[in-house]
């Protein structure tokens, strides 16, 4: 699962990449190259868990951030074309005032910049639909076809949808009317994290960004979501041990890095959560779908274990941390057993039986 960083150039993507994925980026590479980074997804929950395990080794979820490039006007074309690959899109949007950084629109306007990206997507999406439609109505006049006519009246909505200026990540469809649209790449059906790029003085603000930027119009929306974090601060926090870290973070009244809301968010947004498995050897967060049976989620983890699969035991994080060890959760009752059909729930520990 990967998530696309776009934005207009220098809006802070590269920035944000790198004390995402911790990676190292040339700056003297530019802007224009695609870079893949991994993100681990926070967990504290797991160095509790440790405690109680002292394990060899702790393993975190990850997420995958791709850094796209600037979107100039002049190569829009080929920077939407690479969005295709991507599960979900981050839309860095500069909020930051800095007149040493030159800004691609002249000014500083966040809620332009969001809406014209927004309708780049728009008219991408507009424009293969009509392509695909024409070939369509071409095909039904030839010979009537069950699949073709669904096809086309669930893309027909999609159009309609689209000439109101509306992203399709915003139109509710039922599995039905999915299936037949289900090969397209619709840029504007991808889950949005707008990410607001602050300036250092926003730092103790966060929480109230989107008020004072009137932002409003970009909140609430479906499969949509809205961070604010304050780029270069954070690229200062990457560069320092935990313990200056936190004392910059505390002189700005913040308890964690905005990184960590940013990279929740992205999984939340993609559907994902985690459950975590617990013992000597690891201590260890998977990722699966929301919504996964406990055979699916054995298959995270090994393919032998799905094959094999006996049943699951199944603890709550906090019980578990409660009781002290497993042993003890099962002594009060708290460990259950479920079968191949239990919905695995975001923060389960559990423990696989299986054969072989
Ligand atoms: N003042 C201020 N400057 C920032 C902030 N975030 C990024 N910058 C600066 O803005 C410039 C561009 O940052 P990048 O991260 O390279 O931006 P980009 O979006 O990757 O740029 P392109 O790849 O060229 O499109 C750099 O000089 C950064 O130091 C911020 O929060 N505040
Ligand atoms: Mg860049």
């Amino acid at each position: 699962m990967q998530t696309g960083i776009i934005g207009l150039p220098q809006v802070g993507k590269t920035t944000l990449f790198r004390i995402l994925t911790k990676a190292h980026v040339d700056p003297a590479k530019g802007g224009q190259e695609t870079r893949v980074g991994v993100a681990k997804v926070p967990e504290p929950r797991l160095v509790e868990l440790a405690k109680l395990y002292n394990p060899k080794k702790i393993t975190y979820a990850t997420v995958q951030y791709v850094d796209l490039g600037g979107m100039q006007k002049e190569r829009m074309r080929d920077s939407l074309a690479s969005l295709r690959e991507v599960d979900a899109i981050a839309h860095v949007i500069r909020v930051f005032d800095d007149p040493s950084v030159p800004h691609a629109e002249g000014t500083v306007d966040p809620l332009r910049d969001a809406t014209n990206l927004e309708l780049e997507l728009i008219l991408s999406d507009h424009e293969q639909i009509d392509k695909r439609l024409e070939r369509l109505e071409k095909d039904l006049r030839k010979k009537a076809d069950k699949q073709f006519e669904l096809e086309k009246t669930v893309l027909e909505k999609c159009k309609a949808h689209l000439e109101a200026e509306k992203p399709l990540r915003e139109l509710p469809l039922t599995a039905e009317e999915r299936k037949p649209i289900g090969g397209f790449l619709f840029l504007s059906q991808r889950p949005m994290l707008y990410v607001l790029n602050l300036g250092d003085e926003e730092a103790g603000e966060l929480d109230t960004a989107v008020e004072r930027h009137k932002l409003g119009a970009l909140q609430g929306r479906p499969n949509t979501a809205v961070v604010a974090v304050c780029g270069r601060l954070e690229a200062e926090l990457a560069e320092m041990n935990d313990a200056e870290a936190a004392e910059l973070l505390a002189s700005y009244g913040l308890k964690e890095p905005g990184l960590n809301r940013l990279i929740r968010a992205t999984y939340d947004l993609m559907g994902l959560t985690s459950f975590f498995t617990a013992g000597e050897p690891e201590v260890r967060a998977w990722t699966i779908h929301k919504n996964t049976n406990a055979v699916k989620a054995a298959g995270a983890i090994h393919s032998d274990i799905e094959k094999g699969f006996i049943r699951a035991e199944v603890v709550r994080w906090n019980d578990l941390l409660a009781a002290g060890s497993l042993g003890a959760a099962r002594e009060k009752a708290q460990v259950r057993l479920e079968g191949k059909e239990y919905i695995v729930q975001e923060g389960d520990v559990i423990l696989f039986r299986h054969s072989g």
